[in-house]
């Protein structure tokens, strides 16, 4: 007799055990026997529910709910995007109503056309009364927040790669070391047995179907929160993307991964590039007027891809505000502190960051006020002064 789980060997042990003690007719040796099988085996089924995989967890959970509302970060990028959609998916396998929802706007344009392309539904909420559903899944974040009476709210589930404590009522699943959420929920899918399917084959499939638009969103997520496989990866992102391949629709992603960029964004990374004042290693570059703010970071990236260059702020004006975006890629530069340091000299100004990326707001009247202009007379290159002093260390 074979039974999973349970070798031979044991069961003989069993068997002598039974005759050990006095248990020698048949009948009760046979007893005995099925006895322990049947405790072995409820055994092994109970270990199997406690070791099952955290997709399979995640789909139980999505089942015990009639709806739920999937919420991205404020500003979604692709990666929370892809998130959303895996997570949609896998509640439409247990007939779970489910809606995506986000804080604040999706404006880069790579961040559009991923919307656009896959043509998701995402619907836009300003205060917690907005969500879909009482059960609200936070992906690529632990904390809600960016609308009204976010803290207020107790998450359903989290998934999600960043630090932080934010934890779901019913499931948690944060994985600090993974280079993008998508991993995850790519591992979600796989997990319960789900099959990439390539755009052409999805009809004649059967079982759980990974669609082409959610296996190339996947795909696209985990890329880009890991520079395209270059940086923050662990082996995780590998095999997800390996899991992925059959079911990428490559139309689909050369379309995401190269957006038409406008008119303007190309011009303002000109004027950022042709206007550079270069100190050292350090460039800044002032574009002028802009229309476009999210211009400004794309132009700072460009920038900091320039030769000898390892820290670029870039700022221009829209209205009565100018945005100033920082890069680092040097140690001596935390570009956020840098940039708090230029605000902090001017009223009403805002910046921060990170290490190696920063952003600010200076209000048109507060940095003529600090440079000593007259309100009406803005100078920018004061700004510039300051912004090189910041970056010395100079202040
Ligand atoms: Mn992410």
């Amino acid at each position: 007799m074979q039974l999973p789980g349970i070798p031979e060997m044991r069961l003989r042990e069993v068997v002598r055990a039974a005759e050990t003690y006095g248990l020698s007719s048949p009948e009760l040796a046979g007893a005995a026997v099925l006895g322990a099988i049947a405790l072995l085996a409820s055994l092994w089924l109970i270990v199997r529910w406690i070791r099952r995989p955290m997709g399979a967890r995640l789909k139980r959970a999505l089942s015990k709910s009639d709806e739920v509302a999937v919420l991205m970060h404020p500003n979604p990028d692709p990666d929370a995007m892809a998130c959303a959609i895996g997570i949609a998916h896998l509640a439409s396998e247990v007939d779970t109503e489910a809606s995506i929802q986000f804080a604040g706007q999706i404006r880069h344009q790579e961040n559009r056309a991923f919307r656009t392309v896959l043509d998701l539904e995402l619907d836009q909420i300003d205060h917690v009364s907005e969500l879909a559903s009482e059960d609200v899944i936070l992906v690529d974040h632990n904390t809600p927040r960016g609308f009204e009476g976010a803290e207020r709210l107790e998450p359903y589930a989290v998934v999600d790669h960043h630090p932080g404590n934010g934890t779901g009522e019913r499931f948690t699943d944060q994985r600090t070391d993974y280079g993008a959420c998508a991993t995850i929920v790519a591992e979600y899918l796989e997990d319960v047995g789900g099959t990439p399917v390539g755009p052409d084959d999805e009809r004649d499939a059967d079982g759980f179907v990974v669609p082409a638009d959610v296996s190339t969103g996947l795909l696209y997520g985990i890329q880009c929160d890991t520079k395209h496989l270059t940086s923050g990866c662990t082996e995780a992102e590998f095999s997800a993307a390996a899991y992925l391949y059959e079911g990428v629709d490559e139309d689909l992603l050369d379309r995401i991964a190269n957006p038409q960029v406008s008119a303007e964004v190309l011009e303002v990374k000109s004027r950022a590039i042709s206007g550079r004042d270069v100190r050292g290693s350090f460039a800044v570059s002032d574009v002028g007027r802009i229309n476009n703010v999210d211009a400004v970071p794309q132009a700072a990236d460009e920038l900091l891809r320039l030769e000898g260059v390892t820290a670029v702020v870039v700022y221009g004006r829209r209205d009565d505000t100018v945005h100033l975006s920082g890069r680092s890629r040097d140690d001596r530069v935390h570009m956020g502190k840098a940039l708090e340091t230029v605000a902090d000299e001017i009223p009403g100004a805002s910046a921060g960051g990170h290490a190696r990326m920063g952003g600010g707001q200076v209000p048109v009247e507060g940095a003529a006020y600090a440079s000593g202009a007259e309100a009406a007379m803005w100078s920018q290159a004061e700004l510039g002064e300051d912004v090189f002093d910041a970056l010395n260390g100079d202040v």
